[in-house]
């Protein structure tokens, strides 16, 4: 055993784990410290102590890859939780399959957890979440608990995040607006910069609401991009748009601009020297030497360090270059803002193009994007898709192919930006409206999804899926290092989930060639 033992995202070391420091940059201490505030959460959860919704959903959205690499918030959050009495080895000492469903059902949790905490800062009730949540962690705590009770709170997990997505899907309609389809700017004007990244919309609101009146203009980057069709932020005429691609390529797109950064969740990298002064994070992200907003969500260091900064003295056409990562044209504007409310305000249209033949299947390409060169399967994918189909997607993984120009069918875009993986929900709803429009199923339409993970949110969001029956996923573009063999049989055997092969293969089985 080497001196940390991590494995919760798909780019783990050598697809088993990291144990010396981790693919993502967190050092064995900072892994250590979080299993003790995993530890001490689950003590907590043991011994009855309830703790508040907020302490509880913001130390596990610390532990998320990619999130919190700052000692000191990590200590100080255990110092706040409680003594950590349970040791998290004590997970990876069960059996093979005990320990296998416990670190996805403590993942899932973790998953749940994020998205609560984006409903709590909201104002919305999430104690029911927190009292499942508490219930899981006390079990992955115990000894007795067997194969199948696992199995039960793991599908639960799922259940109860369906839950939390339904309520942050109100909860964003009912602050922001309902998202419109909406076309984002990739061009940067002259003039002092602020980029947002992560999926914290009420961060990006009260930046906007403190650049107001401030010759700033303020740009979404990664997941953030689905901002711009809430009517609400997009109000603002110094949101400007878009900049950068997906977050794995932030160290080279973010080096030499001079724009302040600001991380409101994961995915935050190690920042390089060369900018690590312009980048701020609030919330639960952290990263030691960085400034952090506090929970007054006073931006004013950030704001002055974009006017300090000044940006850029002419206008840039397109900050996206084409880089060995992403293979991401420099596409002149996206699309998004196609949640559940505007693709079925366009339903009569959507079905009848299905009834005549137009659309002959739809494939739900979504998920997280990661450095691996094989997650060019997804944009390949999405190439390769024949014409008479439609692309739903959402999640960071839309980088991957979210440049490209496939055309209309009956004037409804071929590729549909649904959002943030946050937004799964608008997914599940459009699916079940299909399903009830052609009188079936949810797996009796032609419907597939193919699916990339990358960190414990998308681990969340696929017990959702599994809850709901959702059969046949195709997932990569590798499978969990956490999946035991067993576990992995019994969700092939029930769930029919695959792993991807190649684009060719996949898409002659789904298609039926
Ligand atoms: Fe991506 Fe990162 Fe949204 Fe994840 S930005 S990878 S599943 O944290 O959250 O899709
Ligand atoms: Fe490794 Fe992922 Fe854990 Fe980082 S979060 S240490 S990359 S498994």
């Amino acid at each position: 055993m080497g001196e940390m033992f991590c494995m919760q995202c798909e780019q783990t070391a050598g697809g088993k784990a990291c144990t010396s420091v981790g693919v993502c940059g967190k050092s064995a201490n900072t892994a250590r410290l979080q299993d003790e505030l995993t530890g001490a959460l689950i003590t907590a959860a043991n011994r009855g102590v309830k703790l508040g919704d907020g302490l509880l959903l913001e130390s596990l959205f610390a532990t998320l890859t990619n999130v919190n690499f700052n000692d000191a918030t990590l200590e100080k959050l255990i110092g706040t939780v409680g003594q950590p009495f349970y040791e998290l080895y004590k997970v990876r000492d069960a059996s093979e399959d005990v320990r296998s469903l416990k670190t996805l059902l403590l993942l899932g949790v973790r998953g749940v957890a994020a998205y609560a905490y984006h409903c709590f800062v909201l104002g919305h009730d999430v104690c029911e979440a927190c009292a499942f949540i508490q219930k899981a962690l006390a079990a992955i705590g115990q000894d007795g608990y067997g194969q199948n009770e696992l199995l039960g709170l793991v599908l639960e997990c799922g259940e109860v995040n369906l839950h939390v997505l339904e309520l942050l899907d109100k909860a964003n309609s009912a602050a922001f607006g309902s998202p419109v389809p909406t076309t984002v700017s990739r061009s940067v004007k002259p003039g002092p910069i602020i980029v947002v990244s992560g999926h914290d919309l009420q961060d990006l609101k009260l930046l906007l609401e403190q650049t107001e009146n401030i010759n700033i203009s303020v740009y979404t980057h990664g997941e953030m991009l689905p901002a711009h069709a809430y009517p609400e932020l997009r109000k603002y005429p110094q949101l400007a748009g878009n900049f950068g691609t997906a977050w794995q390529n932030q160290q080279r797109e973010f080096a030499g601009v001079p724009a302040a950064f600001l991380f409101t969740t994961n995915c935050l990298m190690p920042p390089k020297p060369s900018y690590a002064d312009r980048v701020f994070t609030t919330a639960a992200v952290g990263y030691p030497g960085l400034q952090h907003i506090g929970a007054d969500k006073n931006f004013t260091p950030l704001i002055n360090k974009a006017l300090a900064l000044g940006g850029y003295q002419q206008e840039q056409a397109g900050t996206v270059a084409t880089t060995a990562l992403a293979t991401v044209s420099a596409a002149a504007a996206l699309t998004t803002g196609f949640g559940h409310a505007a693709v079925l305000s366009q339903a009569d249209a959507v079905i009848g193009a299905v009834k005549r033949g137009g659309i002959k299947h739809f494939f739900l390409v979504g998920g997280c994007d990661g450095a691996k060169v094989g997650r060019n399967y997804f944009r390949d994918f999405v190439e390769q898709t024949p014409s008479d189909t439609v692309i739903l997607t959402l999640g960071c993984g839309k980088y991957r192919f979210n440049d490209l120009d496939l055309g209309e069918i009956d004037g409804i875009p071929r590729l549909l930006d649904m959002g943030q993986c946050n937004d799964a929900y608008s997914a599940v709803q459009v699916a079940l409206a299909l399903a009830e429009a052609f009188g079936c199923g949810v797996n009796d339409l032609p419907l597939s999804l193919v699916l990339s993970w990358f960190e414990q949110k998308a681990v969340s969001i696929l017990l959702s899926l599994l809850f709901l029956g959702i059969k046949d996923i195709r997932l990569g573009p590798s499978l969990p290092a956490f999946v035991s063999p067993n576990v992995l049989n019994l969700l092939v055997e029930n769930y029919g989930i695959k792993p991807t092969t190649s684009v060719e293969a996949d898409l002659a089985d789904i298609l039926g060639e």
